[in-house]
């Protein structure tokens, strides 16, 4: 099988090559991805003498069409994917987002080649902390900010493509991915490298806003499981019960790196934040058999903290730049 996966220099992207570069050794790899500021090279050292990277656009429709003509299967990953770049210049997820998917689907729907659609619960909006409801399938779309609007409507896309031109495709919605190789604007990364260098983490607001955790690699194994024994045309969602605020989180990390629990400062609050994400991932886990294997939160962020530690030079040439476009929002409140 020839697989073309977009944003494979990215977080979620490149670890799934690496997962599938080790669990699927005759499965052949392109990547297709733009190396914007989020995608890296180094993400896929080691990899780049079996893997075929491509540096180019999702959105131009000649690479696109070249590519998908040698696949039998698209991962689509690439996508501007942090909020708060997304409230600070929303056109660049607008075109990555909403034209780059458009291209895709053009392009599977000529060659009639197997399409999944990685996504996020951030389409479904929020839910109040004391809801006992969790997002399922058939939770209505609310997106609150320009990033998930723009994941929203790529996601009608894809369902339009289904329903209309018969494209053979499947949308996944997963929650808050933690793990190594994830670019420091990220919370988790952002608090672990600020501890490294001497800097108090910044959680926005009261911090009692909640995101239902789940391990990277527990996300990839529920795309690959989706990609080769997901219903056509279904979405699934993803996520590991994880529920957790954003206070709790970053006091594990203090506690993890040697710090104390209230090392930290309370900064100016993200615009339009959603208070909530919860999954019930039970269709995933009834159909197609998926658990999750992190099941330690404690143990994956550790393992994350010595990710962080062990690789600098991996993160070391981002982190200024990152902290720089947070400088506005730096405010201790
Ligand atoms: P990321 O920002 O780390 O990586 C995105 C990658 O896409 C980068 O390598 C970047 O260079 C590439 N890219 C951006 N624009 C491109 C373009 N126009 N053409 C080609 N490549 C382009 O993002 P991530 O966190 O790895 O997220 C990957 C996907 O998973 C996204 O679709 C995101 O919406 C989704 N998702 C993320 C999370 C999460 O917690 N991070 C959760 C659920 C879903
Ligand atoms: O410095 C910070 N302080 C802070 O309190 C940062 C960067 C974030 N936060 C809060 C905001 C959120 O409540 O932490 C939480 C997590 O923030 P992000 O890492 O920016 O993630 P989020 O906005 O929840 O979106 C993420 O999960 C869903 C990904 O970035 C998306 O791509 C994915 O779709």
């Amino acid at each position: 099988m020839r697989i073309l996966v977009t944003g494979g220099a990215g977080f979620i992207g490149s670890n799934f090559v690496h997962l599938i570069m080790a669990t699927n050794p005759g499965v052949e790899v392109t990547v297709l991805d733009a190396f914007t500021y989020a995608g890296e090279r180094a993400s896929l050292a080691g990899l780049q003498s079996s893997v075929h990277i491509v540096d180019g656009d999702v959105t131009d429709p000649a690479t696109v069409d070249r590519l998908v003509g040698r696949s039998d299967a698209v991962v689509h990953f690439a996508a501007e994917s942090h909020n708060d770049n997304s409230l600070a210049e929303p056109w660049p997820f607008v075109h990555t987002n909403l034209v780059g998917t458009f291209t895709l689907l053009e392009a599977v729907r000529r060659h009639d080649v197997r399409y999944h659609h990685v996504s996020t619960d951030e389409v479904y909006g929020d839910l109040a902390l004391d809801d006992p409801a969790r997002f399922s399938e058939t939770t209505p779309y609310n997106p609150s900010s320009p990033y998930s609007s723009t994941k929203a409507g790529s996601d009608l896309l894809v369902r339009a493509w289904v329903r209309s031109f018969g494209v053979r495709a499947t949308i996944s919605n997963c929650s808050n991915n933690y793990g190594p190789r994830q670019h420091v604007e990220k919370f988790i990364p952002r608090q672990i490298t600020n501890i490294i260098d001497g800097v108090r983490p910044k959680l926005y607001g009261d911090g009692l806003n909640v995101r239902d955790w789940i391990h990277v690699d527990d996300h990839n194994r529920a795309v690959w499981s989706i990609l080769e024994h997901g219903r056509i045309g279904e979405t699934y969602l993803i996520g590991a019960d994880g529920e957790r605020n954003n206070k709790d989180v970053v006091e594990r990390i203090l506690v993890a790196m040697g710090k104390d629990a209230a090392d930290y400062d309370h900064v100016t609050d993200r615009a339009g934040h959603d208070r909530r994400y919860a999954i019930d991932s039970a269709k995933l886990r009834h159909e197609l058999g998926w658990r999750p294997w992190f099941g330690d939160f404690d143990k994956g962020l550790m393992d994350t903290i010595d990710w962080y530690r062990a690789n600098e030079s991996w993160w070391r040439p981002q982190k200024a730049a990152a902290e720089q476009r947070y400088k506005h929002q730096d405010v201790v409140v």
